[in-house]
């Protein structure tokens, strides 16, 4: 994976909160104050074109969760602050990376600080997203293996994209849309710190780039490629959401033999989000109509 951040970030800088948190016992007991930094990476041009704060994180959010998890019971450590800061602003969809700093002027360290500036003790953390994601790959233009082949070797070479596993290729009937021909179908799952309509965005560019055209909806295509499923619905993680432009998980990936095959096959153990329920995909797959589905040519792309 090509890990540099992003270069977008918001930045909130000095968060007062004035709580009880230390080693010794009267600092549990007498409140001191700490400022809290958090620089979080995330891609802000959606935001900055769409005027949507939906699009972006809001600041005042991060700010109140910071001052949340400063004012609780007391700790020893400012490290467990900035980790518990750090997995918060992660949660957030967008969030790909993240900076906390926690500082503590006035700590009794046996020393006198400067006096000049914000001086003491501080922790800096850094912490990046890593979620679970699936991508579905699918052609029936072309030379469907040279496309596919091509496509993995796009999506192991993207920034913020680690791939893990592809699955064999399975040769499938068409399902739905128009006359055309037979799907060559595969699935890769991999890791991601990128947001979720990040990754689709850049998926569409490797669509473009193999001469993908939207005419009619599931017409015939040189390329395809489906975000399934990002986070992991074993652990309540993965994220759901519905907009115009993305719904997650896959709408379909349930019921699509073509899909489910080449899942099972890149993680045996994965599952998929179904009303709430994290279901196997090996489940799925064995209750699906699979009479379309046929193994395809060997490949190894990675
Ligand atoms: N994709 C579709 C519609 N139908 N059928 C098969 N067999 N494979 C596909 O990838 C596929 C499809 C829309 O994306
Ligand atoms: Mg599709
Ligand atoms: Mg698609």
């Amino acid at each position: 994976m090509n890990t540099a951040g992003c270069t977008d970030r918001i930045t909130l800088t000095g968060i007062a909160v004035t709580t009880p948190h230390g080693v010794l016992d009267h600092e549990k007991r007498e409140p001191q104050r700490f400022f809290v930094d958090v620089v979080i990476e995330c891609d802000l041009s959606g935001a900055g074109h769409s005027d949507d704060l939906g699009a972006t994180i809001s600041y005042a959010e991060v700010a109140q969760d910071v001052e949340r998890i400063m004012t609780q019971p007391p700790v020893d450590l400012i490290e467990t602050l900035a980790e518990q800061v750090a997995a918060s602003v992660l949660q957030r969809p967008a969030a790909e990376a993240v900076e906390v700093t926690v500082h503590k002027p006035d700590a009794p360290a046996g020393v006198r600080f400067s006096d000049i500036g914000l001086s003491g003790p501080s922790v800096t953390i850094r912490r990046e997203q890593h979620r679970p994601v699936a991508i579905a790959l699918g052609a029936n233009l072309g030379d469907r293996v040279a496309t596919l082949r091509s496509a993995v070797r796009s999506l192991d070479r993207l920034p913020g994209l680690e791939l893990i596993a592809v699955s064999r290729l399975f040769e499938t009937d068409p399902v739905g849309g128009p006359e055309q021909p037979d799907y060559l179908n595969a699935v890769a799952v991999g890791s991601t710190r990128l947001a979720p309509w990040t990754l689709l965005e850049r998926l569409h560019e490797i669509e473009a780039g193999r001469g993908r055209t939207r005419e009619i909806r599931w017409g015939a295509r040189t390329l395809d490629l489906d975000l399934l499923q990002v986070g992991d619905p074993a652990a309540g993680t993965d994220l759901r959401f519905d907009t115009p432009e993305l719904t997650l998980p896959h709408p379909r990936a349930a019921a699509r033999a073509f899909v489910l095959a080449p899942w099972a096959d890149a993680d045996p153990a994965a599952t998929l989000s179904v009303g709430g329920a994290a279901v196997p995909v090996h489940d799925l797959l064995d209750s699906s109509d699979r009479s379309g589905i046929r193994p395809g040519p060997d490949w190894s792309p990675l």
